[in-house]
């Protein structure tokens, strides 16, 4: 039977881990002590529901069920400062359906906790890797904002890997997760069924100027990155203008200077270059910008600029009849308080659409807030999902094979 009570307890339990201290907060990233003593956790847990521990060598945990099965899960770890419900929210009501499933002799459901999602060293880099997006030497090869290597990074987990699995043994894959942006929230509504996920583009780009004295350079005789940087935001600002909808987004959310002292005039900057919408022409389009932007500024200043790898997936559709299980399944649930919606946020759903047909349900996020120490969902309303997503799987359309 689902138990909505053993699911909340078990939420509240894994957000013990990498506990911020503020609020429901979570520091969790990919491969931290944190995040791996949570995953040891949940592969736990899932052996407790009778199902298969398997940990693949990037560290992507699942709980397989006999034979074929849906494959429910989202992702574990979080942002450098993340919120407790994004991601663990989606592998925790798997854990839960797959549970309740087994005990009543329902469907056969298996569970995932994808890892880094949250792209330490990539985009969505567990997801990728799995479903043949990059080679695991590609991954290996990433490196975070520190410069570690991915590849080092796994060896914290190298004694629970049991090897590859197969996704030839699941039907399909549905993930549940938060909104992490205002739709549903301010429309008092309690279930979001996604039509499509965003396409995102990422890639650092690095301004090298002149370091020297902050005293004694005259301002004209400057090289400075971090002007570079801050100039060069102004203009893409204004490039974009005549090819953005008021969906795009794009966002500088890393910037390192060097050597980032008060009295040296800064000689490097790099910083994170981020971008998405639903469009990939739109996507290509603004790289383009980006690119001559970023030669422009580095040329009117005398200054050198570099790009690092460029790393991005592309929009993808939902599968229509998955979407229709969820849809049936809220209407019966929150009735005309759920609606069909695009998700702005990206999601291991857009790796495994690759293999699988997937579909995506969304609770709301409070104030659409996400990727922040405060991020919260209404109790009722994580309840909600889990039924929703319950009644989803339970529907014979769902267990049809692909
Ligand atoms: O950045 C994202 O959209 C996701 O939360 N990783
Ligand atoms: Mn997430
Ligand atoms: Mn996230």
């Amino acid at each position: 039977m689902l138990n909505p009570d053993r699911f909340l307890a078990d939420l509240h339990h894994l957000r013990t881990f990498g506990a911020s201290g503020v609020g429901r907060g979570v520091v969790r990233p990919a491969y931290s002590g944190p995040d791996v003593a949570a995953r040891r956790w949940l592969a736990q847990r899932m052996s407790d529901a009778g199902l298969q521990v398997a940990v693949d060598a990037m560290g992507n945990l699942f709980g397989l069920a006999d034979g074929p099965s849906l494959l429910l899960g989202s992702h574990s770890d979080s942002q450098p400062e993340g919120g407790w419900l994004d991601g663990a929210l989606g592998v925790v009501a798997a854990l839960e359906i797959a549970r309740a499933c087994r005990e009543s002799g329902g469907p056969s459901v298996s569970v995932v906790s994808f890892q880094d999602e949250e792209g330490r060293f990539g985009v969505t880099t567990g997801s990728a890797v799995w479903s043949g997006q990059l080679t695991q030497a590609e991954a290996d090869n990433l490196t975070d904002h520190q410069g570690l290597s991915l590849g080092s990074a796994r060896q914290i987990m190298r004694d629970m890997i049991t090897g590859d699995v197969d996704p030839g043994r699941f039907t399909g894959f549905i993930e549940m997760h938060i909104e992490q942006g205002p739709a549903l929230d301010a429309a008092g509504e309690q279930i979001g069924v996604v039509s499509d996920i965003v396409g995102i583009r990422d890639m650092n780009i690095t301004f090298s100027g002149r370091q020297n004295h902050a005293g004694t350079t005259p301002m004209h005789l400057r090289q400075d990155a971090f002007q570079a940087v801050s100039a060069f935001n102004t203009a893409l600002n204004d490039q974009f203008r005549n090819v953005v909808t008021p969906q795009t987004v794009w966002t500088i959310g890393h910037v390192s200077l060097h050597p980032n002292a008060s009295s040296i005039v800064p000689g490097r900057a790099t910083f994170s270059m981020q971008w998405r919408d639903a469009d990939a022409n739109r996507l290509e389009r603004m790289e383009k910008i980006i690119r001559e932007t970023a030669l422009a500024t580095a040329d009117a200043r005398r200054m050198q600029v570099s790009f690092g790898r460029l790393l991005g997936l592309d929009p993808v559709a939902m599968d229509d009849r998955l979407c229709g299980a969820l849809e049936q399944a809220a209407d019966a649930v929150a009735p005309k308080r759920w609606r069909k919606m695009p998700s702005g946020a990206l999601h291991d759903a857009t790796n495994v659409s690759r293999l699988l047909p997937v579909a995506m349900l969304f609770v709301p996020s409070l104030k659409g807030i996400s990727h922040a120490f405060d991020e919260d969902t209404m109790e009722d309303d994580l309840v909600a999902g889990l039924r929703v997503l319950d009644l989803a799987v339970r529907n014979p359309a769902t267990q049809d094979r692909p």
